[in-house]
């Protein structure tokens, strides 16, 4: 049994390591919208890909009670993990990219002016 859960995890650690996964960097901004660095207005992600989530989340004005300034939520990807709080600061999160389809990114928290329309186009291609 235990050499059975070592030989997973391994083949799970080399399955890892071969995989590249890629970093999508944003910025869920002090004006309350979400900004990626190259300026993009949408977010591209291929279908079944892993994704690293590297978010930095500044004050928009207002909070939640859990401290939360933002959130990261796609309402139609809820129990697959899309729907992340987020706290002030740089929070790294894991998730895969749905099937191909429009999506759209929202923050729920209302964290201030412009929280209304603080939302992101999310494509998934094939
Ligand atoms: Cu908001």
């Amino acid at each position: 049994m235990k050499l059975t859960r070592t030989l997973f995890l391994l083949s799970a650690l080399s399955a890892f390591a071969g995989e590249s996964v890629r970093t999508v960097e944003m910025l869920a901004d002090k004006d309350n919208r979400f900004k990626l660095p190259n300026g993009d207005t949408t977010l591209t992600l291929k279908a079944g890909e892993t994704v690293r989530f590297k978010i930095n989340s500044l004050f928009g004005g207002e909070k939640a009670r859990d401290g939360s300034v933002h959130s990261f939520v796609v309402r139609k990807l809820r129990d697959k993990g899309w729907s992340v709080r987020l706290k002030e600061g740089v929070q790294e999160f894991t998730l895969t990219a749905p099937p191909p389809g429009t999506y759209l990114i929202e923050c729920t928290v209302e964290c201030g002016h412009g929280h209304d329309t603080m939302n992101f186009k999310m494509v998934v291609v094939k």
